[in-house]
């Protein structure tokens, strides 16, 4: 089922749920590999939401600012391979909201854990901003809030679930967005925590 749920944002609840087994085993091989960690806002504060990155391009932060980078920082190695599984699910959930064509060079991992919050922001790192941006929900229900092109724009609530794929395209993809603190709970597959998987084209 397709939902608009803003201008060129469709949610398609449940869309990545026959393909969860496969997503577990990629992250697992993903997290071994670069391991989430807490990065550094270039204003000094430590996130609340805990981070890693697998493709040519991942998102990082520090005190010099916010970029793509090709290495992580914490081995200096390449950043993991972008798992196939998650690249064909983002390039279909994409071809199935209307942006067929989208080649994903970069996926950031968020992982809430209770408490883990993403406050208004919009998403402007990326190279050429006409690409739509693919968000993919496991684990603990977290209340997504998205905005408008203006900070001060009213703010809508939606409810993101496991196995939920949002395509953020059109308008919506420079629209202020954040999640709202993740209630405590104890998903069967992932435990206490939600995680996110956000593909976009960055370079
Ligand atoms: C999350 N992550 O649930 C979200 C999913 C991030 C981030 O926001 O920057 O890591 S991506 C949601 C998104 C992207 C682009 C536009 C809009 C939402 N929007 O218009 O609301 O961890
Ligand atoms: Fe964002």
């Amino acid at each position: 089922a397709r939902e608009e749920i803003g201008p060129g944002a469709v949610l398609l609840r449940g869309w990545a749920l026959p393909r969860v087994e496969d997503l577990l085993v990629a992250l697992a091989q993903v997290t071994a590999a670069a391991p989430f960690r807490r990065m550094v806002t270039p204003g000094g504060f430590e996130m609340s939401v805990a981070m890693t990155n697998c493709g040519p391009a991942g998102w990082v932060t520090d005190r010099s600012g916010y970029r793509y980078a090709s290495q992580d920082p914490l081995t200096g190695l390449p950043w993991p391979p972008l798992p196939g599984t998650v690249r064909d699910l983002a390039r279909a959930a994409a071809a199935e909201a209307g942006y067929a064509g989208f080649d994903p060079d970069a996926c950031l991992i968020n992982q809430y854990e209770p408490g883990a919050r993403l406050t208004l922001h919009q998403d402007r790192d990326e190279r050429d901003k006409g690409h739509p941006i693919v968000s993919l929900s496991l684990g603990l229900p977290a209340t997504f809030q998205f905005g408008g092109l203006k900070r001060t724009d009213p703010v809508r609530r939606v409810a993101l679930a496991h196995g939920d794929v949002v395509v953020w395209g059109g308008p919506s993809r420079l629209f202020h967005h954040g999640v709202l603190p993740l209630k405590d709970g104890v998903h069967p597959l992932l435990g206490a925590r939600r995680i996110n998987l956000t593909l976009r084209r960055a370079f």
